[in-house]
């Protein structure tokens, strides 16, 4: 898949307060605009058009834009995301995204689901339950997909916080995969690049036109995608890990 744009979100000051389950310490404000401004450039050398909102301190959160929309050739898809903190993050989308796009759908409460839990592998997106995104959500995402031709599996998350926490797809029929995955039946179809435990936040990364986007630091999934063929960019992603956010959570591409 060819892609040409991404819209990214930069952190407030608020940032610090956002949700997180780690135990890595408060971030560091000043260098999480770095790392995020590091970010931006990345997209721009894999060729992406980038458009960057200004932060939004009423939702400390809302750089991990990923999780407010879905979007795809044919369509965006406006999500319900499942904190309530993060929930009101949308309204902005919905003024963003017809910039962008003609067709957009909307998953309705009690519907709920966040963009971290959506990956798509060609015409197929696969859908994690988790406690953001519920059945009702997932269901939802199905019919409106299957409307533009797409087919969409739902998969019922063990352990990862989001689907895409544990799972990336990076062209050619090969997914990175760790934990859960690994050896989960839906995926035995693809070609594995497997990432041990130790490493698995680098589970979380981004393929975009001739590159993939790794997080720094994680030298064997380096070695691995770099065998593969592909171009690596490794990016300093410190101050998102301490609120639970990787590589993909921090944009929408397409
Ligand atoms: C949250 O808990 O919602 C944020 N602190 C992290 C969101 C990460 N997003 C993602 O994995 N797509």
């Amino acid at each position: 898949m060819k892609f040409s744009r991404a819209i990214v979100r930069k952190p407030g000051n608020s940032y610090v307060n956002g949700l997180t389950t780690s135990d890595l310490g408060t971030p560091d404000f000043e260098l999480a605009l770095e790392q995020h401004a590091a970010y931006v450039e990345a997209l721009k050398q894999t060729g992406l058009d980038v458009t960057v909102l200004e932060a939004d301190e009423r939702f400390p959160d809302s750089t991990f834009v990923e999780d407010t929309a879905v979007l795809t050739e044919k369509c965006a898809v406006i999500t319900n995301p499942g904190a309530e903190s993060r929930n009101g993050e949308i309204e902005d989308m919905k003024l963003v995204l017809p910039r962008f796009y003609d067709t957009i759908e909307y998953i309705q409460a009690p519907g709920f689901l966040d963009g971290g839990d959506v990956m798509q592998v060609d015409n197929h997106f696969y859908v994690g339950l988790s406690t953001r995104t519920n059945e009702e959500g997932a269901i939802q995402f199905r019919e409106i997909l299957s409307k533009y031709g797409y087919e969409v599996t739902i998969v019922p998350l063990k352990e990862f916080f989001h689907l895409k926490t544990g799972i990336a797809y990076l062209g050619n029929d090969l997914l990175v995969l760790a934990g859960e995955f690994i050896d989960s039946e839906l995926f035995s179809k693809y070609k594995h690049l497997v990432v041990e435990k130790e490493v698995e936040y680098s589970a979380n990364c981004i393929h975009i036109n001739d590159y993939v986007i790794i997080p720094k630091g994680f030298e064997s999934t380096k070695k691995q995608i770099t065998d593969a063929g592909y171009n690596v960019i490794e990016l300093d992603m410190s101050e998102f890990r301490k609120q639970d956010g990787g590589l993909s959570c921090l944009s929408l591409r397409f």
